[in-house]
């Protein structure tokens, strides 16, 4: 009991994480965590904002700064793991995917990750394709193009079951 109040207290004060996912997942939250549903209902986040709008929006692929390329590998690493942007620029992410497994990026707040991680693990064949995110096949490349407006430290991580755990994470430090 103790432990969810916690986390409706994690979510209140945390107002754009995670709340405004599409109908899949919401649907999943909705008959997974009724507690969590009602919490947000009743604070009114989940018709609000983006995802990972706490951490940025959607860049615009003929305003981009500069390209950052990730390689994603089966060690569950992420190299860079450590990024430095200047607030305000528009990044594209080049990822490529080095392994023989599924990897992905996914921008976000630690506890919107979290949040979603868990959902991942839970429901492992669960398809999800967002903005502030890109899934690769083994060997496959793709693009995230994400403008950091906000100053701070923010995540991201690979949401595929149990990558997250293992350690599939880095960081963006916005100056
Ligand atoms: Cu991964």
């Amino acid at each position: 009991m103790k432990a969810r109040m916690l986390m409706l207290a994690a979510l209140v004060l945390t107002p754009t994480a995670a709340f405004a996912h599409d109908e899949t997942h919401q649907g999943m939250m909705r008959g997974m965590m009724p507690g969590m549903m009602h919490g947000m209902a009743q604070g009114g986040h989940a018709a609000e904002g983006g995802h990972a709008e706490g951490v940025g929006k959607p860049g615009d692929p003929e305003k981009v700064s500069r390209t950052i390329r990730v390689l994603m590998s089966d060690d569950m690493k992420f190299t860079p793991a450590r990024i430095v942007v200047r607030r305000g620029e528009t990044i594209r992410f080049a990822a490529r995917n080095a392994g023989k497994i599924k990897h992905e990026m996914v921008i976000g707040s630690m506890e919107e990750l979290k949040q979603h991680a868990e959902m991942m693990r839970k429901m492992p064949g669960m398809v999800h394709a967002d903005p502030n995110m890109v899934t690769l096949a083994p060997g496959e490349t793709g693009e995230l193009i994400w403008q950091f407006t906000k100053a701070g430290t923010f995540d991201f991580a690979c949401l595929q079951p149990g990558h997250f755990e293992a350690g599939m994470r880095g960081e963006v430090s916005v100056k």
